[in-house]
């Protein structure tokens, strides 16, 4: 990744070097652009506003993925008396994308996130890193907690935003108003080990997560009407979220996530279990045989999709893990097959219903193939040092501590 990086700092009599000025600052502010030259100039303004003279030694980071407005020129242009360092970035692009690479650059001990596009008021930044002086892990400039507000924001837009944080609530600690906030204030250090992933708008939340906050102060604004520009938050973003969201319930939750994805390959091995069964039959093949073969083949299927989407992180020699796969799933394939036979014995005016029967074996099955995939199959490759799955981004924009360090030390 490349990346062009420039600095603007007012003529107060001393010029700045990136690293001089840098190494100083308490709060670094990371701002993500795209056409905001509009509102730049009085946004960096109002930050310098806001924070000089407050004792809070603060550099800018604007984030740019080269704005086509000259955004990043008109940053430049502006001689505050706050470093403002301006990032042209070439990708990956995207608003979390560029807030996780401004991350890398930062140096303050806290490190505060907000649009550029004045909805979130920089007036409001000392009270965020007071917060954070007093103990917080997190600070949300909020817009749902008592006394925040939102200018002009529509029914749609409200229930949008309502609903994606109704969505998100069982991720995040109890009693948080406003996951979805874009201004945000953490500790740079929180970030050290965070498996942080650079995906769609909601970044906030992602760190929210990651970091396992618990500390959460909420300090109340009133969220702006844009005052130029337009939203980049298109119905993409939407789908994104929805995508971003799986991702931190398989994250949080792990078991929940990996039996999810054990039900969707059950799925596919259900299909052909099923399909295979149709065709045994329709050719003859004794019920009890039928069964026998297409459990088997939909066994075998599902061993590889699970070794490939469920365990991904898990995987060991082929051959032993298909054994110990086929060990740990005897009991499911003895109840999937036991049940199913059952049933079929049991009811003998109904066995037009056989798919059925088969499929309450294969629901029972499930469970205790799951259980011992799990605990016995895949168990003891998870900690092996180089294993894939785990480390791999979504988006192949994940912030890894030690690359961080390593592109921050050559960057900066
Ligand atoms: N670098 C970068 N910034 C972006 C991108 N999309 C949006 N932003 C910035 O992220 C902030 C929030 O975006 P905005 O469109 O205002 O979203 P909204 O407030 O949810 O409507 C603004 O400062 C945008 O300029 C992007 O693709 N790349
Ligand atoms: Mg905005």
């Amino acid at each position: 990744m490349k990346a062009t990086v420039t600095s603007s700092v007012a003529a107060t009599g001393r010029t700045a070097s990136h690293r001089t000025a840098s190494r100083s600052a308490q709060l670094s502010i990371v701002i993500p652009t795209y056409n905001e030259a509009q509102t730049l100039p009085l946004l960096l303004q109002r930050i310098e506003a806001a924070v000089v003279g407050k004792n809070i030694p603060t550099e800018i980071w604007v984030m740019d993925d080269r704005s086509p407005d000259g955004t990043a020129d008109v940053a430049r242009r502006c001689a505050t008396r706050v470093p403002v360092r301006v990032v042209e970035r070439d990708g990956p692009w995207g608003l979390a994308a560029a807030v996780a690479e401004g991350f890398r650059y930062a140096t303050g001990e806290f490190v505060l996130v907000m649009d550029a596009d004045l909805q979130h008021p920089p007036e409001a930044i000392p009270a965020l890193v007071r917060a954070m002086h007093e103990g917080a892990d997190f600070v949300i400039g909020s817009r749902y907690t008592q006394g925040g507000s939102v200018r002009r924001f529509g029914f749609l837009r409200k229930l949008n935003s309502w609903g994606a944080t109704w969505l998100a609530r069982p991720l995040i600690p109890p009693g948080v108003h406003d996951p979805m906030s874009g201004f945000f204030c953490l500790r740079r250090s929180s970030l050290e080990n965070a498996d942080i992933r650079a995906v769609g708008f909601k970044i906030g939340l992602e760190l929210l997560v990651k970091t396992r906050a618990q500390r959460v102060v909420e300090v109340p604004i009133t969220f702006g009407a844009r005052h130029a520009g337009v939203s980049k938050l298109g119905a993409r973003e939407q789908f994104r979220y929805l995508r971003h969201l799986l991702g931190l319930y398989a994250w949080r939750f792990p078991a929940a996530g990996q039996f999810a994805r054990f039900c969707a390959v059950g799925a596919c091995g259900m299909t052909l279990d099923l399909g295979l069964m149709a065709a045994l039959m329709s050719g003859g093949v004794q019920f009890a045989a039928a069964r026998a073969w297409s459990v088997l083949a939909a066994m075998t299927l599902n061993f590889f999709l699970n070794r490939r989407y469920t365990f991904p992180d898990r995987r060991g020699p082929v051959a032993s893990q298909f054994l110990r796969f086929t060990g740990a799933c005897a009991t499911g394939l003895v109840v999937n097959w036991g049940l199913s036979s059952a049933l079929y014995a049991a009811f003998p005016a109904r066995r037009g219903l056989y798919p059925l029967m088969c499929a309450a074996g294969i629901a029972a099955g499930t469970f205790i193939n799951f259980f011992f995939s799990r605990s016995y199959a895949f168990a003891d490759a998870a900690a092996r040092p180089g294993s894939k799955g785990a480390q791999d981004g979504a988006d192949g924009a994940g912030v890894k501590p030690d690359q961080r360090k390593r592109e921050g030390d050559q960057l900066i």
